[in-house]
């Protein structure tokens, strides 16, 4: 029989990868992972709204429903306060930080950024959902954490992960050792070790954008989509489509199959529709730990400068093969790029 390895049993393990840990990372990591079984419990029950009682109904209990996302955001909030172990959480679903000022927690040393429930749209309809975290140490000395703490680059994540609400529970996370995923087993209510270390293929069939949105692509973008529908028995096009419309769900596809997705710019979306802190930058951490890559079609995502908590950003993440000829692509239309970086080889297909 097979061993089953927990997820909490895990963190403590590699625990010993950081020689000076005291623990409190970990500790962080258990507090997110009880928080998603809660939220894993509730999307499970979206079906049964009808039955329960639609958000901003009062259930029978004479509690107020909520909708997914709220309730989402609330419970991995105060899953991170009564945890100890972070001092500040900046949230899609809040416009401003939320400091943790307990005791315990005003000298926390890590920052949580989070988008609860991405993919909300989704929720009504039985398709996948997910959450997207990551941590960064705290960087100001002492007092209230500030912005700049949290207005860190990607490349200073700590650790990153997310949490997929679909056909099983998923948690996948990186502490930038590579990357490993976890399977909720219902029965014992247990997240349990069923991918280690994950890696994305260098090269994938498929690619992930919504087409609907076409004429408003930049012309970098229309390049590659072309690209994608030609056919080439060589390089196994045409690729496949596939977009579900949840990062999380169409990224964690394609990290195990193979794939780029990609939400450009848009005439609606000029700087971009996902938000760098707490979409494009923990995606891309994870991604790259796995092999891949992410950039925003010209520059590496994790090192593109922060100045806003809800930042927006193009994302161009995945295969690493695929994305870099998506980039090409984009340099087409972009002279300088395309001679100091690509010879404008691609430009002459
Ligand atoms: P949300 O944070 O409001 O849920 O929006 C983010 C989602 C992503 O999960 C998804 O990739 C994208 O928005 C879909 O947007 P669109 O419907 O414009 O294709
Ligand atoms: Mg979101």
């Amino acid at each position: 029989m097979k061993a089953v390895k927990t997820l909490g049993q895990f963190i403590i393990e590699k625990q010993a990868d950081f020689p000076y840990a005291k623990g409190e990372l970990s500790r962080l990591l258990r507090d997110l992972g009880i928080a998603a079984k809660i939220v894993n419990r509730e999307v499970n029950k979206a079906g049964l709204a009808d039955i329960l009682g639609e958000a901003g109904s009062v259930n029978i209990q004479g509690e107020e429903q909520k909708k997914l996302d709220i309730y989402a955001n609330e419970q991995f909030i105060s899953a991170l306060k009564y945890g100890g172990e972070c001092c500040m959480v900046a949230s899609e679903e809040n416009e401003d930080y939320i400091h943790i000022d307990s005791e315990i927690s005003r000298e926390a040393k890590y920052i949580v950024a989070i988008d609860p429930l991405d993919g909300s749209s989704n929720i009504d309809v039985n398709v996948g959902v997910g959450t997207i975290f990551s941590i960064y140490r705290r960087i100001s000395a002492s007092g209230k954490a500030n912005d700049s703490d949290v207005l860190q680059r990607g490349t200073e994540q700590v650790a990153a992960g997310y949490i997929i609400y679909g056909s099983s529970t998923m948690l996948v996370y990186t502490t930038g050792k590579g990357v490993n995923g976890f399977t909720l087993d219902p029965s014992i209510g247990e997240f349990c070790l069923s991918h280690p270390n994950m890696c994305i293929p260098d090269d994938g069939v498929i690619y992930s954008i919504n087409e609907g949105y076409y004429t408003h692509f930049p012309d970098g973008v229309k390049k590659y989509i072309k690209y994608c529908q030609v056919e080439d028995a060589k390089t196994n096009r045409p690729y496949t489509s596939r977009y579900i419309g949840s990062m999380v769900a169409d990224l964690h596809r394609n990290m195990i199959k193979g794939g780029i997705f990609i939400y450009p710019l848009t005439a609606s979306a000029p700087k971009g529709k996902l938000r760098l802190v707490y979409e494009c930058n923990p995606m891309a951490f994870i991604i790259e730990q796995a092999g891949g890559k992410a950039s925003n079609g010209y520059d590496r995502i994790l090192e593109l400068e922060v100045t806003e908590l809800h930042q927006r950003s193009a994302i161009f993440i995945g295969s690493k093969n695929m994305v870099i000829k998506a980039e090409e692509m984009m340099a087409c239309f972009s002279p300088q790029l395309t001679r100091k970086n690509f010879e404008g080889e691609t430009c002459l297909q």
